[in-house]
Parts: structure tokens; sequence; C-alpha cells
């Protein structure tokens, strides 16, 4: 029953004064709502927002010394403010602007095209340039840096914006949705646990359910296999793919994710659900079923190469009115391999590269849609915001130049020679691969521009599809926005979109403004020409870094190809660069560099970016690489030189187990062989990819 506060009855009133003065107390502009009689059993509220979690309700009953004298008084529900929908958000990884149909690509993705004709289509919209980074500043909001991942967690230093801590004082949607009455939950890859506490020992605080996210069916870290996952449920590992070929992680978390709705809606259908849903898919390896290699195989869109793909993309770019027809395409770089040069087998082997690639980007968007058409059938879509991200950075040309069957490789520093990699060409994709496709098509599928995943300077390892829809709210169907805009600016257009304020404090500790601006002026018919309200951008990966500003861009020219493992020393951080300056007003590709004509422009764009990067905790900046992935972290094997382990014991991560690289070591085993005889594995770290194991045969 719903009741406004004059139709209580006066009895009541004094409650309910209590209630809005001592506990809930309105926020500027949005009432308080509340629904039931304040005590009864179906009584709910929103809250002010402003302190989460909320303190609890003051008792509004009467005790007396028996319960039979006394009235119960029942807290009331938290719930949404009236009207906020379903959130789902979906992004994709290490996918570049041009690789998907929807922005231009070959590869047909018709889920994105989905959201695309339902609601707005972006394309000035950035990542950071790489996983973790991305994903930190999706979810809480605030810059990369701030949030602790001014890089991978893999290559964390003990400095504030690189240490891989999410701060406390950037509390993340999840965290906010939750205690404002969200069933909140995560799907797939989480890449924000720092490596070092990614171990059955804990803490838990910073995994997803620690994170504000009271569901988590993923995996952590960087990738995984898709077929045998590092996967938990919560915080336990799970084993489902066991005795079950066939079994792939990007159809079973749609499944998961399916059934977690379906659930929730059976059980509680006016609670919202938010769900944050980010496939593996497209990082390496590239593992989709053999059923869409053989159906992408099959359309032959990659058999022209890489530089005719570019010139396909960029046509179609302009055909769909992403580009303006004075758009130019930059150039191919004298570091990648022009396809005409390559021999037959090369061809071949690279065709059946992208092929594989194809088919997992196919793969990913197919299952992503059935979870789409999921909310449908639920009879949900009317009331869902759906963004669909499409990738958290360019593609990547961690394949080195030829490609790999085995990413590790790569990690190593060791090239694979294209006549081995034919070993693999019938299982490229399957489970007895780990494949990466080579640099080439990286670079493009991030067409119309330059650099790969890691640059940050540059638009190919930031720019990004995003596509978003709510019937009814977002207006201006299959429309085009232009606004320059960031992935901090997701969790404020959440924000505004459910009518749920950012919170003063999250535990008790004050929390950093949210840096994100909304985007929400952007989704009626009148802002499709509105003024951006992002005016400033920094950017900052690995040393390489740009600034946005008002229509500009200024930045750095990449000194190392990041698909070479370079050993040699980086040149000096701040003095070894060369900046480059763009007006992609006019030149939205980054093609003509105006750094030379406009000196003046470039120093104050330059000491813009300094004066950013000072208040977003980017120094101390490192350009260094390999060294970096190696320091010394915190983490239960810190100081420790020997391990005791007995019985059985599964799914320990590398930050958690023995370190042995780059030493001796000895393991010693007391085992007892039965009467007749004994074979098996006694110890072993890793799999078929990488590792090692000590073996009694
Ligand atoms: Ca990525």
């Amino acid at each position: 029953m719903k009741m406004q506060p004059r139709a209580i009855m006066p009895k009541l009133c004094g409650v309910l004064f209590m209630l809005t003065a001592l506990l809930l107390v309105p926020r500027p502009g949005t009432a308080q709502q509340i629904t039931g009689t304040p005590g009864s059993p179906d009584a709910t509220t929103t809250i002010s927002g402003k302190q989460l979690p909320p303190p609890d309700a003051k008792f509004g009953g009467l005790i007396k010394e028996k319960a039979s004298e006394s009235k119960a008084w029942w807290p009331p529900r938290v719930v949404p403010p009236k009207g906020a929908p379903n959130v789902l958000l979906i992004m994709t990884d290490d996918c570049g602007y041009g690789a998907p149909a929807t922005f231009g690509g070959v590869v047909p993705t018709p889920a994105l095209d989905r959201i695309a004709k339902a609601g707005l289509r972006y394309t000035q919209f950035h990542s950071t340039s790489l996983c973790s980074p991305t994903r930190a500043a999706l979810i809480t909001g605030r810059n990369h840096h701030p949030s602790g991942f001014g890089v991978v967690g893999e290559a964390a230093t003990g400095f504030p914006g690189y240490d891989s801590i999410i701060k406390k004082d950037c509390g993340t949607i999840g965290e906010i949705l939750k205690e404002n009455g969200y069933a909140t939950s995560w799907f797939g890859k989480d890449h924000n646990t720092p490596f070092y506490l990614a171990s059955q020992a804990g803490p838990f605080d910073q995994w997803p359910n620690g994170m504000g996210f009271e569901y988590f069916y993923g995996f952590v870290g960087g990738d995984t296999c898709q077929w045998q996952p590092n996967l938990f449920r919560n915080t336990t590992a799970i084993y489902p793919f066991a005795n079950d070929p066939g079994w792939n992680l990007t159809t079973a978390m749609a499944d998961e994710a399916i059934q977690y709705m379906k659930q929730l809606k059976e059980i509680a259908p006016g609670k919202p659900f938010f769900v944050y849903y980010v496939p593996g898919g497209t990082h390496a390896p590239h593992h989709p079923t053999p059923e869409w290699i053989n159906k992408i195989s099959k359309l032959r869109l990659f058999d022209g190469g890489w530089n005719k793909l570019r010139e396909t993309i960029f046509a179609n770019q302009k055909n769909l009115g992403l580009l303006p027809a004075h758009a130019k395409l930059t150039p191919w770089p004298k570091e990648l391999p022009e396809w005409e040069s390559l021999s037959w087998d090369e061809k071949k082997l690279f065709i059946k590269q992208a092929d594989v690639f194809g088919a997992y980007l196919a793969y990913t968007d197919h299952e992503i849609g059935r979870v789409i058409q999921a909310v449908e059938d639920l009879g949900e879509l009317n009331n869902t915001l759906i963004i669909y991200i499409s990738g958290d950075n360019g593609c990547s040309p961690e394949g080195m130049l030829h490609g790999t069957p085995n990413e590790f490789t790569t990690f190593n520093g060791i090239p694979v020679p294209v006549k081995d990699q034919f070993l693999w060409y019938e299982f490229w994709g399957s489970e007895r691969t780990f494949p990466h496709f080579a640099a080439a098509w990286a670079w493009a599928f991030n067409t119309p521009f330059k650099w790969v995943k890691q640059v940050a300077s540059h638009f190919g390892g930031t720019a990004q599809g995003m596509c978003m829809s709510w019937p009814g709210h977002i207006k201006d169907l299959g429309g085009i926005r232009r606004q320059f805009h960031h992935i901090i600016d997701i969790t404020p257009t959440i924000l505004e979109a459910t009518s749920i304020p950012a919170p003063d404090t999250i535990n008790g500790i004050p929390q950093r403004a949210i840096e994100g601006v909304s985007m929400v002026y952007t989704w009626d018919k009148a802002g499709a020409n509105a003024p951006s309200k992002r005016t400033t951008q920094y950017f900052e990966m690995l040393g390489n870094r740009a600034i946005y500003h008002d229509g500009w861009v200024a930045c750095t020219t990449p000194v190392t190809t990041p698909w070479e493992l370079n050993t040699a020393p980086p040149p000096d951080v701040i003095t070894g660069y060369k900046w480059e300056l763009y007006n992609i007003k006019e030149d939205p590709t980054q093609f003509n560099d105006l750094a030379g004509k406009m000196s003046e422009k470039l120093q104050q764009m330059q000491d813009l970016f300094y004066s950013e990067a000072k208040k977003y905790n980017v120094f101390p900046l490192d350009n260094s690489t390999l060294a970096r992935f190696l320091t010394p972290r915190p983490s239960a094997t810190a100081g420790r030189t020997r391990f005791t382990y007995s019985g059985e014991l599964s799914g320990v991560p590398a930050s958690a187990a023995p370190d042995i690289l780059q030493k001796s070591f000895t393991i010693t085993a007391e085992i007892e062989i039965p009467e007749d005889r004994a074979e098996g594995v006694i110890v072993t770290h890793g799999g078929r990819f990488g590792g090692y194991a000590l073996f009694l045969s």
C-alpha cells in the first residue's frame, strides 16, 4: 500500500517524523519514498544515500517487559528510488574500435547492433589502454591512478597510484547500488584483485564479493583458458568443466547470468539487478567453439590481409556516419610488415589466426546477445539500462610479430617461427592452444587509429565502441553521439539514471569525489549536438601519455613497439619522449601532427598534463616493463624459503606459491608407495602451457 505522509494516522506521524529526521534524511531534490506502513513487514524506504551503509533504523515500536504488551516494529527494507532501472553493464576485453561490425568492422556483432539500434552509439569513448586500469576506473568512477591501478595488477609497484589496491575512498558502483537496495553481481573477468592477494588465504575485501558485488562467477586475473578456466563461484574455486568436453566459459557464464537474473525476478520481482558482465573475450587465449570457427572461416573475412582490412573498415566507418567524409586513414607503420610482402605460408597462418579471433568476437557477442534476450524474456527490457562497451582497451599486439599458439611465449620474449606454429594450425583455438594473433592484426582492428593496447598516448590504445539503451529514456533511437567521454563517466551515468547519489562516506570512510561526468545529457535528441561535458582527460600507461582538452590532444610518441619484449633500458621517462599535437575536432583520427607548427599550444597542453598528473597520483612516472613485473610484492610467501604441503591442495595461484624463478630450489617429497606400484604427479604448478611437475613413474 502506498501512503503519503498526510494520509497516515496521527499516532504514526511521530514515528514517521523520527524516521525522516534521524535515519532517512532525504537528499535535496529527491524526496524520501516510503511504501507500506512503517514498522510493518511490507514497509520499504529509500535512503539518503550519503552515508553507506545507512545507519540502522530507529525502533519505532513499543517495548514492555512482556512481548504480549509490546508492539513490534520492523525496519523498512531499503529499496532504490522509484523508477530506478535494472543495470546491465557489459564490457568485452582487448577489442579495438574497428573490430565489431557496429563500428565498421567485418565481424558480425548483432548484440552490439541491437543496443545501437535501441539506443545510442558513441564514437569518442575512451579506455585507459590496459585491462585492470580500465576496469578499476569503470567500477569506481575515478581515474585509474587514484583508484590504485595505474598499471595492471601483475606490474604493481609500491606507490599509491600503482599498488593495485582499490582505495577505500573510491567505493565501487557495486557497493553503492547494493547499499541502495540493488541485487549486485559480477560475471567473468576480475582483474582488480591484487595479484598477491588472489589466494584462498585472502583477505577477500578486494575480491568482487568484498567490493559490493554480492555474487561472483568468474576468473581472477588478466586472462584464462576458456576450456578449463581458473574459475570461482564467489571465493571458492570450482571445476564444472571436469569430464565435460566442449564446456566453454563464454557460454557457461551467460547461462549463469541468465539463471541469476531469472531467479532474482522470480523471488523478488521488484528488486532491480546490477549485472556487471565482463567476459574473457576477446583477450587471448582466443577460444571460440569449433562451430564458431567454421562459421566465421566460411565468410573469408580476412583473406585480403590486414592492409586491405583497414581500408574496408575505414570505408564502412564513413558509410555508417561514424567518421566525417574528410577524415583520413592514418598510415601503416613501417615497423609492421605490409601484407603483400608476406610469403604464402605466412598469409595462410595469419588468416587462420584472424579467423579464430573473429570467431571469438562473434561468439562472445552472441553469448552477450543471449543475456540481453533473457532480459527481454523476463519482461524487463523496458526497465533496463544496458551499457555495452566494446573492449577495455585496443586490440592487443601481445602475440608479437607472428602470433603464437601459446601466449606465454610472448611474456618470455620468445617469438615462435611460422613453420613451428603450423603444428597447431588445425587445433588453433582448441584447448591444445592458448593462442594470440600477429600484432599487425591488432593495428588493423584498431582502424582508423594508430597504435594498439598498452599505448595510452594514441586512440588505437584507448578508443572503444560503446552503445547504451534504455527504452523510453534514451529516445534518439539509433543515434550517434560524438562527445568525448571516458570510462570514468559510466559510474556517474548509472548514478544519475538510478537517481542514487554518490555517497559522502562508505563504512565511515570519506569518499573521494567521483571524477567522471554523467553522460545522461546526451540521451535525448537535443543532446546530439550538446557540447561535451568532459572537457579534459589525461591518459598515462607505462610512460606513454596524453592529454585531451577541448578538442585538442597532445601525446607522446611511443619509444618502443609493444609487440617486442624490449630488454634495453628505456629512455628518461620525462625528457626521453617526443610529443605530438592533434586538433581532433578537425582531425578525429590523429592523422595530422601539428606539434611542429604550434609549439606554444603544445607547451600549454604539456603543462596541463603535468598539473593533471599531479592531481591524480600519476607520479612517479615509470616506463620500465619487464623489471616492473618482477618487483617483489607483499604476499603470504614474502620472505619465506620453506614451504610444506601435505595431501591434496589445488588452485594455488603463482603469487601464493613458492617462487622458483631465477633461483636454485629443492623439492623433497615423502611418499608412501603401495606394494605393487605407484605412478603419478607428486607436485605440479602451472598447466599445459607453462609450469613444472614432479612426476613419479
Ligand atoms: Ca584488456
